[in-house]
């Protein structure tokens, strides 16, 4: 077998595209092909609503293909790679749709990243197009947009979904023409590329084809039972894998239900929403589930119609998710999944015990799993080990990263998810810790590597680690061991968390990287090896 090296998508073996197809898990229908589906059997159904704006299939479906043919008189074509970054708007959708019917793909950043991040997207997919929102709060994206056409030689357009302040960007509204239903690429191609939470100094380009996306979403919505009578909210960053295809919006699009999408996730003004659009489940990390838990029984809001919340993105701890479905007086469902592809669901006829303690079984009877130890070898049932993965839907490969996927990758394409687990012999995992040098603040994942780079980019920082400790609310906070340079006497140089926290964010860090706490050392304690030893920093840390 050859490795790929400079190949930006690694493709699947051609004899396990074949038999993913004779499964019928790829279908070679692509995104837009399973909405205009929706959209010619129930045209008058409500597909969206997002503040005042509310749009049926056939609306939404029309308004994509005028946005698709003006994205292409733009001159954007086939194979061109974007980013797109939007709050959650209805435009999120219509530009995803839009551009991956005509093969344009979009990386999806999320609102939370900043210059550091975007221009590393757009100049390692060397993006031609930055397509952004106007409603990211406390973020001027078009100023961020012209500071990106500086920086990044590719990028030749800036769109933004608001009234364009500078005369470099174009608005969104200005695009849509006449409607061009023509598709352009294929379903085995990449549609657009996802982020991983990462582990080295950068995260990575997940590279996603229509055919193993499709699937995925097909799958979840039998699973969680979508259907033409879901009204899902969706508070989490819509472009985030989680609500955006398990199911997620994605999997109500298939099949028919109403995406209600909400810009506040706080529990007031999500309650209100379920009020008033009956909704019958939504998708929370495990500290937004806390905080709709507290909220509820005081709530004066009629949340009845909530039959199914998800709880996915970090661990949701066992006596939190026992007391969930009598607070909010409905199901719950614990989703363990990644961007790369494997998705674990509790199935909705689980026994209440398996819900609460498990985070489930892989989507497809063809997701092999394996739990393994030190020496890749696999550990019996019951046993802690690391959990590697292929499948229909989990890439082989991430986008222009050769070394690293030969780190993250076995020969035989098993992925190696960094997540340390155990099988029960029912077939559910239980995630029990992590081997990947990784923060999971309540969620939203951070490469501990990334953040000591920029800190190390410091005049007056000699040496740094990042490391997570835990926090009653969001799971996990995350926490820099700085060790400052001497003066010129040998002492070390007095520095300020907040100066250094400053720093980090002029440098352009998403805030969410920004450490919670700083704290100072004279020298980093290193293992036998010499490697900064995390361990005993946890271990001497995990109380302050
Ligand atoms: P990413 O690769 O950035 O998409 O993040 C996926 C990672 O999030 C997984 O590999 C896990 O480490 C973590 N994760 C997601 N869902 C859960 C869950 N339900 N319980 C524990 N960890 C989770
Ligand atoms: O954390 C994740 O990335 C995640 C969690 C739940 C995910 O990608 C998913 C479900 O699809």
């Amino acid at each position: 077998m050859t490795t790929p090296t400079s190949l930006d998508f690694t493709p699947w073996p051609p004899e396990y595209a074949q038999y993913y197809r004779q499964q019928g898990y790829w279908q070679d229908r692509t995104l837009f092909d399973c909405l205009s589906a929706t959209a010619e059997q129930l045209p008058d159904a409500i597909a969206l609503i997002c503040q005042d704006q509310q749009y049926t299939y056939q609306q939404l479906r029309h308004k994509i293909a005028r946005l698709s043919a003006g994205f292409v008189s733009l001159g954007l074509k086939a194979g061109d790679n974007v980013v797109l970054q939007m709050a959650n708007e209805a435009e999120f959708y219509l530009c995803f749709f839009a551009l991956t019917m005509k093969g344009i793909k979009p990386v999806l950043a999320l609102p939370a990243h900043r210059h550091m991040e975007l221009s590393y997207f757009c100049q390692h997919a060397e993006a031609k197009a930055y397509i952004c929102s106007d409603q990211i709060t406390g973020f001027d994206t078009q100023q961020q947009a012209l500071q990106l056409l500086e920086t990044c030689p590719s990028l030749r357009l800036l769109v933004t979904s608001g009234t364009a302040s500078h005369r470099e960007m174009t608005p969104l509204s200005t695009l849509y023409s006449d409607a061009c239903y023509r598709q352009h690429g294929q379903a085995t191609d990449v549609a657009f590329y996802q982020l991983s939470g990462g582990t080295t100094g950068t995260s990575k380009l997940i590279p996603r084809t229509h055919n193993d996306y499709v699937y995925s979403v097909l799958g979840s919505i039998e699973i969680c039972r979508f259907n033409t009578e879901t009204n899902y909210l969706c508070v989490l960053p819509a472009a985030h894998n989680f609500p955006l295809s398990s199911p997620g919006s994605l999997g109500v699009f298939f099949s028919g239900g109403t995406v209600i999408l909400g810009q506040d996730s706080s529990p007031k003004a999500a309650f209100e929403l379920i009020e008033r659009h009956k909704v019958t489940v939504s998708a929370l990390v495990p500290p937004l589930a806390l905080l709709w838990m507290q909220y509820a029984p005081s709530a004066s809001e009629d949340i009845s119609s909530l039959e199914l919340v998800q709880v996915g993105g970090a661990k949701f701890s066992q006596s939190t998710a026992q007391q969930l479905p009598e607070k909010l007086h409905c199901q719950l469902q614990q989703v363990f999944g990644m961007a790369e592809g494997l998705v674990n669901y509790t199935r909705l006829d689980d026994p209440l015990d398996i819900i609460v303690s498990t985070q489930g079984r892989p989507i497809s009877p063809d997701d092999e799993v394996l739990v393994v130890n030190e020496d890749g070898e696999p550990v019996p049932y019951g046993q802690e080990g690391k959990l590697m993965t292929r499948g229909p839907y989990t890439i082989r490969g991430y986008y222009r990263a050769a070394e690293h996927n030969r780190r993250s990758f076995n020969p035989e394409g098993f992925y190696s998810t960094g997540d340390l687990v155990k099988l029960t012999q029912d077939g559910n995992l239980i995630v029990t810790g992590r081997d990947k040098d990784q923060i999971n603040r309540g969620g939203e994942k951070i490469a501990a590597e990334e953040v000591e780079n920029v800190l190390l980019q410091h005049p007056d920082v000699h040496d740094a680690a990042l490391i997570a400790i835990p926090d009653t609310f969001l799971g996990e906070r995350s926490c820099a061991i700085v060790v400052p340079e001497q003066d010129k006497t040998l002492k070390p140089i007095a520095l300020k968390q907040i100066d250094l926290k400053r720093f980090l964010h002029d440098k352009g860090l998403a805030e969410y990287k920004i450490p919670d706490q700083i704290r100072f050392m004279a020298v980093l304690p290193k293992t036998p090896v010499g490697k900064i030893n995390k361990k005993q920093l946890r271990e001497q840390f995990s109380t302050v």
